[in-house]
C-alpha cells in the first residue's frame, strides 16, 4: 500500500505545481485521490489515437490519358493513412472513373464516371496496399489500373 500511496501523491504534487500556488487543498487530500483521478474523462477525447493525422485530407491527383487511351497517367499513388481526396481529371473524350479497392478487394471509394471534366472522391484509408481501376467495360483489362500504397 505504501508504494501505491507514493505513486498517487507524486502526480498530485506535479499537478499542484502546474496549477499554481493556490491549490493547497488537493495536496492535503491524499485519501480522495481516487475521485480526483476520474477528472473530466470527456475532455480527453483528443487523445484518441491517430485522430490528429486524420484531420487533414490529402489530395491525390489522378488523370486519365487525355488522348483517349485506356490508361491513367499515374499508375502508382501513395498516401498516409487517414482521409484522402482523389482529384480525378479526365480531359479525354472517353468516359472513365476510378474505383479504389483494399487488399481484400473491398471497394473503399469511387469517383463518378466523367468525360472531359474533373471530379473528386473522398474516402479513408489504412496502412496497406490498395488498387484502383476504371470500371467501364474493358478498360481495366486494357491496363487502366494502378496501385495506391498507404503508409
Ligand atoms: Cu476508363
Amino acid at each position: 500500500m505504501r508504494n501505491t500511496a507514493k505513486l498517487l501523491v507524486l502526480p498530485l504534487a506535479i499537478g499542484a505545481l502546474l496549477v499554481g500556488c493556490g491549490s493547497d487543498d488537493s495536496s492535503d487530500d491524499t485519501s480522495s485521490t481516487t475521485t480526483n483521478q476520474t477528472e473530466q474523462p470527456a475532455g480527453g477525447s483528443n487523445t484518441g489515437g491517430d485522430s490528429s493525422n486524420a484531420g487533414k485530407a490529402q489530395v491525390l491527383a489522378l488523370a486519365a490519358d487525355p488522348s483517349g487511351a485506356l490508361a491513367y497517367e499515374e499508375t502508382e499513388l501513395s498516401a498516409n493513412a487517414g482521409k484522402v481526396t482523389v482529384d480525378f481529371t479526365n480531359d479525354s473524350p472517353v468516359a472513365h472513373d476510378a474505383v479504389f479497392n483494399d487488399a481484400d478487394g473491398n471497394e473503399v471509394g469511387r469517383t463518378p464516371v466523367i468525360t472531359g471534366e474533373s471530379t473528386v472522391a473522398e474516402f479513408e484509408v489504412k496502412p496497406g496496399d490498395y488498387t484502383f481501376y476504371c470500371s467501364l467495360p474493358g478498360h481495366e483489362e486494357a491496363g487502366m489500373k494502378g496501385t495506391l500504397t498507404v503508409k
